[in-house]
């Protein structure tokens, strides 16, 4: 292992136990020094570099709960690849719903990157340890849904993840670029299909309406707990991980959505919502905080469903991964007997 940034780290000197001990608790108090100050300059540590535990540990528990808001927020939009309204729709969904699934994969890799076994934090998923996004929870109703999503869930991800391409650990932050740009599309697809409804027929503009009214709230609870509840902000900034508190993005995300959805004729459903002059933001109305503790600790509307789908999938593609193994040992024999 090395220092960070490439450097090496210090031979250990001395032979009696308690000497040992004490330069490894200087070492490791110098080291987490160093560390402080190479984060705060905007360097990236990057995966051999030295890092302490608790920045590993909080890193592989949001990557990973990242990646699986990925994987597990394919299914509500998959369900209605096959009821897209024209064939065009249905090629668009389709390549979203893939691009998430991309997502996953690099997030999960990055997550590898850290020292954790893939095969262990899907078990964490599906054992019900790790969570995900809360607002993968809800069902999709009707196509409206599909519109909100892209334009409410994929624009609260945008908002969230934006500042996560400057995160100090390397690997997230250069998978976060990619995965922005590809949101950023998704976001507009949603929005375009929000646009059509509303400017559609009474009813399409209804069916609009309603979407905009039942994942509103969800999405606005997408950002955490309040600043005031949230247990790993404080640390998290200050290790470059986290750039703006919850509280803050999601004020982010009402103040540009709000004339989004006036532009195209939908009401935001919060009565409390009005324009603060003095402060240049909207004023919001009170979070259910107690809907939103229900849904993360496992009792949504559609979490069972979601977790029993992870699971099936993942039993059902057993024989792709023993394959894919039997093909890379029968490569390697290969090429030892070639060697031979
Ligand atoms: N749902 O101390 P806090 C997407 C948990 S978008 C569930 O504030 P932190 C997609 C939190 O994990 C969604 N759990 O935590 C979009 C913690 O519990 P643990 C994914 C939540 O980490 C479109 C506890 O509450 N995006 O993927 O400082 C299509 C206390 O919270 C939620 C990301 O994951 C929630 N909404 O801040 C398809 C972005 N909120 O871990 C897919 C990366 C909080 O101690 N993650 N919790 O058991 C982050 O930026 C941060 O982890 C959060 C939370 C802002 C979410």
């Amino acid at each position: 292992m090395n220092g960070f940034g490439g450097e090496p780290l210090l031979p250990p000197i001395g032979s009696l136990h308690v000497i040992l001990r004490i330069f490894d608790v200087l070492m490791e108090m110098d080291l987490l020094q160093r560390f402080e100050a190479y984060v705060a300059a905007e360097k990236k540590i990057e995966p051999k570099d030295w890092m302490p535990d608790a920045y590993r540990k909080t890193l592989i528990r949001q990557i990973s709960q990242h990646a699986h808001s990925e994987i597990v927020g394919m299914l509500p939009e998959g369900n209605w690849i096959s009821r897209a309204p024209s064939l065009k729709r249905k090629a668009i969904l389709m390549a979203k719903v893939q691009d998430e699934a991309g997502h996953g994969l690099y997030l999960y890799s990055a997550c590898e990157t850290l020292g954790v076994q893939r095969d262990d934090t899907i078990e964490d998923l599906h054992s019900g340890k790790a969570k995900y996004s809360s607002i993968f929870n809800y069902p999709t109703l009707n196509w409206a849904d599909i519109g909100a999503i892209g334009w409410l869930v994929d624009g609260a991800a945008i908002m969230n993840q934006v500042p996560l391409c400057r995160c100090s650990y390397g690997p997230y932050a250069r998978a976060m670029i990619r995965i922005c740009k590809e949101e950023s599309f998704h976001q507009r697809q949603g929005y375009q299909i929000m646009m059509t409804l509303a400017q559609g027929s009474a009813d399409q503009h209804r069916m609009a309406q309603d979407a905009l009214d039942r994942w509103w709230w969800p999405s606005i609870m997408m950002f955490g707990p309040s600043d005031a509840a949230s247990i790993h902000s404080s640390q998290n900034t200050r290790w470059g991980i986290k750039r703006f508190s919850n509280d803050e993005i999601r004020q982010r995300f009402i103040d540009s959505t709000v004339p989004q959805a006036e532009l195209i004729g939908l009401t935001i459903p919060d009565p409390d919502l009005t324009w603060n002059a003095e402060r240049g933001s909207y004023d919001y109305g009170e979070i259910d905080w107690d809907e939103f503790n229900r849904v993360i600790a496992g009792d949504g509307p559609c979490n069972a469903e979601r977790i029993e789908r992870r699971v099936t999938a993942h039993e059902d593609g057993s024989w792709v991964r023993e394959a894919a193994l039997a093909h890379a040992e029968k490569e390697r024999a290969r090429r030892e007997e070639v060697a031979a």
